[in-house]
């Protein structure tokens, strides 16, 4: 299968993140990239390409307007007031405010960040419009007819909804993707996420949806991130009820578990019939994770793989979270490695 990789992911780099109170090494590095590529060379995997570039209407189609234009133009108006240095913010709007538009940047920061681990730079709204173009360029790759695709994203995108970001997210490539699926034709678009953390962007964006089915199997929000969201009993609302599937795991789960889970995930996706698959391939439930409590071996993501390829449907992976960086690589390919088998 082809790799659509693009070079603008190194515009998203800081060396620290906050973490239990310090500035530590960061975790969700350009580096994490480069070792997914090198793999997917080393195995023979098949072609890397560079994306082609799509206009904002995909963004658009599952992104607010105005926290779209919010990532255009933070930084520059960041820069002015406070100078050329990684924007945070350092507050954050209540509950029950209203959405009043503020002058002040580090302001309008608070009100769409979920937190701080995802610094807006100077080369931010490029390196996540780079990593939406290698989604949508994976998508019309299946379109035109190839059975997988995989999108070597970074930044990743399953923790960015509607209008927020966070989780080291901007744009949900996953969800930018499935919609594009969606409006080339397809009647029913699935998405699988694996990545140890839920998938709560991706839900948040289709959860009204019966057309999109949204499965994500992850660390109990009442232990890990993204805490408040990802629960059993989140089934969907309205047209989508039914259409959300989680299925949370306690830390410590081994694939035994794991892979239960994921019989579940699969079976209620057979069940859907989707026209197309979307994979959120993060590989961050390796048990050598340096912030997750899981421990799949390198073998279960060759199993995972394997399953994934029993469901036969043309399926786009886009890459998510895995923070070993020794071991990313490999992890990514046996998953990939495993489809094709
Ligand atoms: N620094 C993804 O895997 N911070 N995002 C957790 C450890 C947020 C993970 C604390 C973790 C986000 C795409
Ligand atoms: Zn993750």
């Amino acid at each position: 299968m082809k790799t659509v990789f693009s070079e603008l992911h190194a515009l998203q780099q800081v060396d620290t993140e906050f973490y239990r109170g310090k500035w530590v090494d960061a975790f969700e590095i350009p580096r994490r990239a480069e070792l997914v590529l090198d793999a997917v060379r080393r195995a023979d995997l098949g072609p890397v390409i560079e994306p082609e570039h799509f206009d904002l209407a995909p963004v658009l189609a599952v992104h607010d307007p105005a926290f779209v234009r919010f990532l255009e133009t933070i930084w520059d108006d960041w820069a002015k007031e406070v100078g050329e240095i990684p924007a945070y913010p350092n507050i954050w709007p209540p509950r029950r405010t209203r959405m009043i538009p503020t002058v002040r940047p580090g302001a309008e920061l608070g009100r769409y960040a979920v937190d701080m681990s995802s610094p807006i730079l100077k080369g931010t709204w490029q390196a996540a419009r780079a990593a939406v173009d290698c989604a949508l360029t994976g998508a019309s790759l299946i379109e035109a007819g190839e059975s997988a695709a995989f999108a070597l994203c970074r930044p990743p995108g399953h923790h960015a909804g509607r209008d927020y970001f966070g989780g080291y997210c901007f744009l949900n490539n996953a969800a930018i993707a499935a919609q594009w699926f969606r409006d080339a034709g397809a009647d029913r678009v699935a998405v699988l996420d694996v990545d140890y953390h839920h998938g709560n962007g991706t839900q948040d964006i289709f959860y009204d949806r019966g057309d999109v089915l949204t499965v994500s199997i992850h660390a109990d929000p009442v232990q890990d991130y993204p805490y408040y969201i990802g629960f059993a009993d989140e089934t969907g609302a309205g047209e989508g009820l039914g259409a959300n599937l989680n299925l949370p795991l306690p830390w410590g789960s081994d694939f035994v578990s794991w892979g239960s889970a994921m019989d579940q995930a699969l079976s209620r996706i057979r069940a859907f019939a989707p026209d197309r698959l979307v994979v959120s391939l993060g590989v961050d439930a390796f048990e050598g994770d340096p912030i997750s409590r899981f421990r799949l071996q390198g073998a279960d993501f060759t199993e995972i793989g394997r399953r994934i390829g029993r469901l036969g449907l043309p399926t786009l992976f886009v890459l998510e979270g895995g923070y070993a960086v020794a071991a990313i690589g490999d992890n990514v390919v046996n998953v990939l490695q495993g489809f094709q088998a």
